[in-house]
């Protein structure tokens, strides 16, 4: 600690009893201060005659928020977090966790160290090392188990998933639950009346419920088929199952030797680097600079345009956050086509027993529709999502311009269109934000905040504080055509497209992309969303399509044949009746064997790892540009967007995690190579290049931003 720094663990004698305050904000990470000072105390509890017990608690919101995820990948610092919790364990004065708010990860594991716990209300329990590819390296592999099973330490373990007190009491994670807020108290309440009891020493390291060995090995081995089955391509899953093993098969204390080998292994993995960029970086995209002192103007109620699929989805969204909805639409059955939709979301969940009638019913409560835009006057916020053509939104907006009142935010879900355009349109470009939700918009985590030239700084930062209030996660994008997401899709699907058009089937592609960590391929996703909808933008844009770019009309083929996917029973792919999953289609294979023919392509053989260089290759430097033009202000932003908006595997990080994980030299190097054959598609980012010739990485930019002039 630096010298005059606040102390991150205070010590404070209570009559007998020792209270250890951790206070290191925002949530009390357990970094090497925290770890010094718990050490510290509990030196001090020994060799202090008058302590009876020692008392652990958190300052602030929470109990420990975990190991300091800043650590990982630096030089180690001692002492370690399993030597903390050893020491805490092996006290001779009993030691009490009082547990509020978040007691995550290592923070649990000191609880788990301590002989007893006690939680309020606010606790949230969990182990979510795996979500950041590591496994409980603080003994929680240990001692979980032998407190509460295999069985329900490997479901917290393998899931990550918080838990409350109440389900913590019921698996015995804590001994007792107190009423209030206030640790402090309900600590030295537990602590005075243990100490009245002679309660013994209770260390956990020796708890019993590992007791019954068969019944905890087939704890074990369902754990592992299951990984095997769900934990695609991961790589902690299965080591968390190692460890559990070890805690059945091994003394505590080898047990912890192999837990530590393991976590080792885990922190040295791409994984654990590609997961933990993913957490700050989803952290980083919700502060955009317009929040630096602009306030976001009040939102208690919202209009939607629109009742189709993206206006019932953004109505959910925002009824599920417990606002009030006012849908628009043209005329009464589109209206109760609208309802229908909002209401099909609800319904769905109260058959699945997830939410009662009664709750469907409030809910719906908040729901209103009108016919005329007038019942938009008095919303705060007005978000559109009619049909996706500029000359339909501008009159949306004419409409909104006339009805509501000065203040209102005025938003648009338009995932291509120029938004500057729409802006300029009205006379209160100030108030004009995008907000391109992404389909099913009540379930997708990813918002584009889509900032125009015009708009005002603090509709900038309301919109940031309904992502917030959504659970989204927000993007902040400049306007272009496709914004931060769609226009590097568009692009890589190109290069999926040239690849198929030059020898590679839709089925190799679909398999080598799901092989990178993709759960889906880009042939099998077309066909889940449908190729109308691609169609229809593709023969809009074809009269500003430079003529003498490579254009692939293979989709367009399928697409004349009304084979517009699942939907229809055949896309890429086969769906025979009923079925969900595709089969290759030989009629396809024809179709694309003519399209190479007639271009005057003689096809040749792609191997796997060639299909993933050029998809990515194509991702990276497209990424590199929307950062390079100032569309996405850091390379982590398109990280999160790619990694929220379309699937890209979230243990790689993100493409530009990705990109700087293989070396940016050999992308570029890959990319050269390509150009050769079509300078046209394969130019490089400037970006890039400037990058490769400083010898620096995307991560570099993350910190600082790109200088634009
Ligand atoms: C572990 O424990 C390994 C051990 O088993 C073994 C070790 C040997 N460290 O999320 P928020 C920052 S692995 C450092 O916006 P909320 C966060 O970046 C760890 N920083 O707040 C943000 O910073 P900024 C296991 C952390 O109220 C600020 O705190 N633990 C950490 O929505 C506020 O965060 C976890 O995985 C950390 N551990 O949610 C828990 N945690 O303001 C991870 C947060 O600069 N954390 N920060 O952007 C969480 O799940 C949530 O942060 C929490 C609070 C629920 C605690």
């Amino acid at each position: 600690m630096n010298a005059g720094a606040t102390p991150r663990v205070v010590r404070e004698l209570h009559d007998d009893i020792l209270v250890v305050t951790i206070n290191n904000p925002p949530v009390n990470a357990l970094g090497v201060d925290v770890r010094r000072g718990l050490l510290e105390a509990l030196e001090t509890a020994a060799t202090l005659a008058q302590v009876r017990a020692v008392l652990l608690v958190g300052a602030g919101r929470d109990f420990l928020g975990g190991a300091d995820i800043r650590e990982f990948g630096q030089p180690p610092q001692a002492p370690a977090l399993p030597d903390v919790c050893n020491r805490i364990e092996a006290s001779t004065k009993p030691v009490i966790a009082a547990i509020h708010g978040a007691a995550l990860g290592g923070g649990l594991e000191v609880a788990l160290a301590a002989h007893y716990r006690v939680a309020l209300p606010s606790a949230k329990l969990g182990l979510p090392e795996v979500l950041l590819g590591l496994l409980p390296g603080a003994g929680g592999t240990q001692r979980t188990p032998r407190l509460v099973g295999a069985r329900a330490a490997l479901d917290l373990m393998l899931s990550g998933r918080h838990i409350g007190a109440k389900e913590a009491l019921t698996l015995g994670l804590v001994d007792r639950i107190a009423e209030g807020d206030e640790p402090q108290d309900a600590g030295l309440a537990y602590a005075r009346e243990l100490l009245a009891q002679g309660a013994p020493l209770r260390r956990t390291c020796e708890a019993t419920a590992l007791a019954d060995r068969a019944a905890q090995q087939a704890a074990i081995d369902a754990a592992r088929a299951e990984t095997a089955k769900k934990a695609r391509g991961l790589f902690s899953p299965a080591k968390i199952v190692d460890a559990v093993q070890a805690a059945l098969d091994l003394p505590f204390d080898e047990g912890l030797a192999r837990e530590r080998e393991l976590f080792v292994e885990c922190l040295d993995s791409p994984q654990r680097a590609g997961l933990v960029h993913a957490f700050f970086a989803e952290r980083a995209t919700a502060k955009s600079p317009e929040l630096r002192g602009a306030r976001p103007r009040p939102i208690h109620s919202v209009g939607v345009i629109g009742g189709g699929t993206m206006g019932a989805g953004i109505a959910v969204a925002l009824l599920d956050a417990g606002l009030p909805v006012t849908m628009i639409e043209r005329d009464e059955a589109a209206l109760a086509r609208g309802r229908a939709n909002v209401a099909k979301v609800y319904d769905g969940l109260v058959v699945k027993g997830r939410m009662t009638a009664d709750a469907r019913a409030a809910v719906l409560a908040r729901w209103q529709g009108s016919t005329a835009y007038d019942a938009l006057a008095e919303v705060d916020l007005v978000i559109e999502a009619v049909f996706e053509e500029m000359a339909v939104k501008q009159a949306v907006f004419a409409q909104l311009e006339r009805v509501c009142k000065p203040g209102a935010v005025l938003a648009t879900n338009t995932s291509y269109l120029d938004i500057d355009r729409i802006a300029a349109g009205t006379a209160r470009p100030a108030d004009v934000i995008g907000l391109h939700f992404f389909s099913p918009a009540n379930l997708m985590k990813l918002l584009e905040i889509v900032v125009p030239a015009q708009v005002a700084p603090d509709v900038v930062a309301t919109a940031f504080e309904l992502a917030r209030r959504l659970r989204k996660t927000p993007v902040r994008a400049g306007v272009c055509d496709g914004f931060i997401g769609n226009r590097i899709l568009a692009v890589y699907r190109q290069a999926a497209d040239r690849m198929m058009e030059d020898g590679a089937s839709p089925y190799q592609i679909d398999r080598a992309i799901r092989a990178f960590g993709y759960p889906i391929g880009p042939y099998e996703m077309a066909d889940l969303a449908g190729g109308d909808i691609g169609w229809a933008t593709r023969k809009r844009k074809a009269a500003t399509r430079d003529p003498a770019a490579r254009y692939v009309q293979i989709a367009d083929r399928l697409c004349e044949r009304g084979w517009f996917g699942q939907k229809t029973g055949r896309g890429f792919y086969l769906y025979p009746e009923g079925a969900r999953s595709g089969t290759p289609d030989p009629e396809v294979e024809a179709i694309i064997a003519a399209e190479r023919q007639r271009a005057g392509i003689a096809p040749r053989a792609f191997s796997d790892d060639e299909i993933v260089r050029r998809y990515l290759a194509a991702m990276i430097n497209e990424g590199a540009n929307v950062v390079d033009q100032g569309i996405a202000l850091r390379p982590l932003d398109v990280d999160v967007t790619l990694l929220h908006g379309y699937a890209f595997p979230r243990y790689r990080g993100g493409p530009m995690k990705y990109a700087d994980t293989v070396g940016l030299p050999q992308v570029l190097a890959d990319i050269r190579r390509y150009a050769e054959e079509d300078p046209v598609f394969w130019r490089p980012s400037p970006l890039l290049v400037r990058l490769v010739e400083e010898g620096a990485d995307f991560d570099s930019l993350n910190k600082t931003g790109v200088a634009h002039a």
